[in-house]
């Protein structure tokens, strides 16, 4: 039986081989593919407060195409601190949000 352990050890490699193979596909699944239940619009609005420690922007927007929010005054988090660099009070602006089925993300703003 002086075979067994190479076998085994084949048997093994080829095992996390292929489960190795499986993972990098997910991940790959992962990177393209938008996570479930997130969704994006776009609307326009006037910027209200601004507060960039937080990276947190006030808009009073109007509506948002497809995501179904009417005109209001709300508070959203940017993807990037340094989005809000150039932004200031008052300032219409033009963005982009995503929704992921509970949070709201400002993905871009200008
Ligand atoms: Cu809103």
């Amino acid at each position: 039986m002086k075979t067994l352990p190479l076998l085994t050890l084949i048997a093994a490699l080829s095992a996390g081989g292929a489960l190795a193979q499986q993972e990098s596909m997910g991940q790959h699944g992962m990177q393209t593919a938008p996570a479930a239940g997130q969704k994006t619009g776009k609307g326009t609005g006037l910027i209200q407060r601004i507060d960039r420690e937080r990276g947190t922007v006030t808009i009073k927007h109007g509506p948002v195409k497809g995501l179904n929010m009417s005109a209001m005054t709300m508070s959203f988090p940017v993807k990037d601190k340094a989005m809000l660099a150039k932004l200031q009070p008052l300032q219409k602006v033009e963005f982009a949000l995503a929704f992921d089925g509970k949070d709201y993300l400002i993905t871009e703003i200008k």
